[in-house]
């Protein structure tokens, strides 16, 4: 067990976490950065509730959420770390986990703060349907994202996260990557989805998605299709997008530098701090159980 407070012991046993060669490509880094991002992305700025404080995919209630489909894996692959560090909060766990897999896959360090709570306050609990559906467009977006405090840039940058990972047909019923090396953060996504020629496809479960298969590649080399959701095909077709698209596909550095502003802008929704970036703790004025 580590000494309480003890970061960077956390990092080193997160990043053994991460290698995982029996498992999708490789890593757990992709779904530890989705863990992340659902486990803040629920925020909502008129009401201040959702966020990561409270850890609630805990619970059935958000856990359940099928929009969460699949994340269970990465918190069972982060358990051994909260063993080993039982003083560290579940939501502060989940953050970091996303923070730590990004710049362990090459992407940019992203400021991260501890403080949150597990603290369940049921006057902050999310309804279902806070996170984004694939199957929508830029308005859709605008509405989700808008609702977390996110302008268009944002949007933008934070869409680069699908540089990682894939969609799984058991989890969100989307299929395939989105990049030729899902384990390496870089602003690829943008590059292809500016310029390859992305085909509707209907999947065999009915979902729609937009596919790319080499044409060029021999028979017996065919890779695995990437695959665009359509809202990252809606990127393209909205002007105030497009613009950011470009300049990501353009400028590795500057995708790196406003990815890492807004992810760790993300992770901070609902944590209210003092100037010296202490977290204030409401918990006890409110009054409720500490699970
Ligand atoms: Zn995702 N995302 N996401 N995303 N996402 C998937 C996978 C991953 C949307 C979405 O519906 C989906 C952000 C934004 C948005 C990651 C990170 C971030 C999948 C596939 C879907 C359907 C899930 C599956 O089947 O396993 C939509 C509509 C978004 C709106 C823009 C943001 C923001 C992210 C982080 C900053 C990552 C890393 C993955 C890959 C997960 C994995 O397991 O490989």
């Amino acid at each position: 067990m580590s000494q309480s407070g003890d970061y960077d012991a956390v990092r080193k046993d997160i990043v053994a976490q991460l290698k995982k060669p029996d498992y999708d490509d490789g890593s757990a880094g992709p779904v530890f950065v989705r863990l992340a991002w659902h486990s803040a992305g629920t925020y909502d700025v008129a009401s201040d509730t959702g966020g990561s404080n409270g850890a609630g995919m805990r619970y059935e209630a958000e856990g359940g959420d099928p929009a969460n489909a699949g994340l269970q894996v990465a918190r069972a692959f982060l358990e051994p770390v909260k063993e080993r560090h039982p003083w560290i909060t579940y939501s502060d766990l989940w953050t970091l986990a996303g923070v730590v897999a990004v710049k362990e896959m090459g992407g940019p360090d992203v400021k991260w703060l501890p403080g949150r709570t597990d603290f369940v306050d049921d006057s902050k609990l999310p309804p279902r349907g806070r996170l984004p559906d694939a199957a929508q467009g830029a308005d859709h977006l605008r509405h989700i994202f808008y609702r977390m405090g996110f302008n268009d840039q944002e949007i933008v940058a934070l869409s680069g996260a699908h540089n990682l990972g894939r969609g799984h047909k058991d989890r969100s019923g989307f299929d395939g990557p989105w990049v030729n090396n899902p384990t390496r953060f870089s602003n690829q996504y943008f590059r292809l989805l500016l310029n390859l020629e992305w085909k509707p496809t209907t999947l065999s479960n009915g979902v729609k998605q937009f596919n790319y298969s080499d044409p060029d590649a021999p028979a017996d080399e065919k890779e695995e299709p990437l695959m665009m959701l359509p809202t990252d095909m809606s990127l393209l077709s909205d002007s105030s997008f497009l613009l950011w698209v470009k300049k990501y596909a353009d400028d590795k550095d500057l995708f790196f530098q406003h990815f890492a502003d807004v992810f760790g802008k993300l992770l901070e929704l609902g944590i209210k701090r003092d100037d010296k970036g202490s977290v204030i703790n409401t918990d006890n004025v409110r009054g409720g159980y500490v699970s």
